[in-house]
C-alpha cells in the first residue's frame, strides 16, 4: 500500500515497500473526498489495478494515495506515470517553444532530480512533462536548441528555457500550482536560505573526505545540527520543505557512497539524521525519482576516485 499524507506545507508517505518505483500504465481511480473536506481533511485516490514496478512485484496490492485537500479538490482521473526513455543522439528533439512545459533531466543526476521531487510534490506530472537526456549520448539538438549550457536541470516554460536546480525548484514553488513547498514563517525561510547555500559546500565537503582530504563526519554533523533546529516535525524547517528536497539526492548518494569506500555510517550517533532520511522515505514524490543505490555508488566511485 502506498500513501502520500500532507497538508499546504507537508507531504509525507506511507511507502516504504517500493523504494524504486516506475509506473507503466494508466489505470482508473477514484478519488474519495472526505465528508470533512478542510485544510487538515484527507482525500484518498484508489488506483485499480495498481501499477507494476520494475525492481518489486506490488501488482497484486491496491494502491492508495492520500493527499490533502489542498492538493486536490475535483474529482478525476489521476494520471499514472511511465517513465519516458533518455533521449540520446540519435532522438529527434521534441517540438522545443510549442507551449508545453518540459523539464530536462537525467535520470542519474542528483541536481535534476531536487526539480523532479518539485514537480511530483506539487501534484505537477501533467503540468509538467519530464524530457529525460541521456547526458554521455546526449543529443546536438540539446545544446543549439535547448539548453546552451549543456547541463541538467532546465525547465522550458513560458517560451524560455532556465536552469540552475536551486533556483528552479524555488521557480516552480512559486509559479506552479500544488502546496507550498517552503513555510511563511521569517524564522523558517531565513534558515532555509542558509541551509540552501550550504549544499555545495556538504557536497564538496564530503567528496573531500572520499579523496581522503577531510573529516568525514562534518558535513553530516552540520545536517545533524541544523535538524535539531526546530522540533515541529523531522524536517529541517520541522514540515517537508524545499531544503529537503535539495538534500535528498545527495544523501542518497553519499549514505551508500562512504559506507562502502569508508565503511563509514552516516546515521550512527545522528539520530535526527538518521529519522530523517527514514521520513523522506515515506515521501512519494521523491521515492518515485530513486534509483539503485549499487548504480549510484558504482558510478560515484568511477567518477571520483576512478575505480
Ligand atoms: N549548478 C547546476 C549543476 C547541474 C549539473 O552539473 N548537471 C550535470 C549533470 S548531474 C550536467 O548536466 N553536466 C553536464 C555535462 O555532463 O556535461 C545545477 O544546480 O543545476
Amino acid at each position: 500500500m502506498a500513501a502520500i499524507n500532507g497538508n499546504c506545507n507537508s507531504i509525507s508517505h506511507c511507502n516504504v515497500d517500493r523504494p524504486f518505483l516506475l509506473f507503466s500504465s494508466n489505470y482508473s481511480t477514484s478519488i474519495r473526498i472526505p465528508p470533512n473536506n478542510t485544510k487538515s481533511s484527507s482525500l484518498s485516490i484508489l488506483f485499480s489495478p495498481p501499477p507494476p514496478c520494475c525492481f518489486c512485484s506490488t501488482t497484486n496490492k491496491t494502491r492508495v494515495i492520500t493527499a490533502f485537500a489542498s492538493m486536490a479538490t475535483t474529482t478525476s482521473n489521476v494520471p499514472v506515470e511511465e517513465l519516458p526513455p533518455a533521449l540520446d543522439s540519435t532522438s529527434e528533439p521534441p517540438s522545443i517553444f510549442d507551449g508545453t512545459t518540459r523539464l530536462y533531466i537525467s535520470y542519474m543526476c542528483p541536481y535534476a532530480q531536487r526539480v523532479w521531487i518539485t514537480r511530483n510534490c506539487k501534484g505537477l506530472q501533467e503540468k509538467i512533462k519530464l524530457v529525460p537526456i541521456d547526458l554521455p549520448n546526449r543529443p546536438d539538438w540539446y545544446k543549439e536548441k535547448v539548453y546552451p549550457a549543456n547541463k541538467v536541470p532546465a525547465l522550458e516554460h513560458n517560451y524560455e528555457v532556465i536552469g540552475e536546480s536551486l533556483d528552479l525548484i524555488k521557480y516552480l514553488d512559486t509559479n506552479f500550482e500544488g502546496p507550498a513547498l517552503l513555510p511563511n514563517d521569517p524564522a523558517k525561510r531565513e534558515f532555509a536560505e542558509e541551509l540552501l547555500s550550504y549544499t555545495s559546500e556538504f557536497s564538496s565537503g564530503v567528496v573531500g573526505s572520499i579523496k581522503g582530504d577531510t573529516n568525514i563526519g562534518a558535513p553530516f554533523d552540520y545536517l545533524e545540527a541544523a535538524l535539531s533546529k526546530f522540533s515541529d516535525g523531522p524536517f529541517f524547517l520541522g514540515e517537508f520543505s524545499l531544503v529537503d528536497i535539495a538534500y535528498a539526492p545527495f544523501v542518497e548518494r553519499y549514505q551508500p557512497l562512504v559506507l562502502d569506500v569508508k565503511k563509514y555510517d552516516i546515521t550512527t550517533g545522528r539520530p535526527k539524521l538518521a529519522s530523517w532520511i527514514e521520513e523522506l522515505n515515506k515521501i512519494d514524490g521523491y521515492t518515485q525519482t530513486k534509483r539503485d543505490p549499487a548504480e549510484l555508488v558504482a558510478s560515484l566511485k568511477k567518477r571520483i576516485l576512478g575505480i
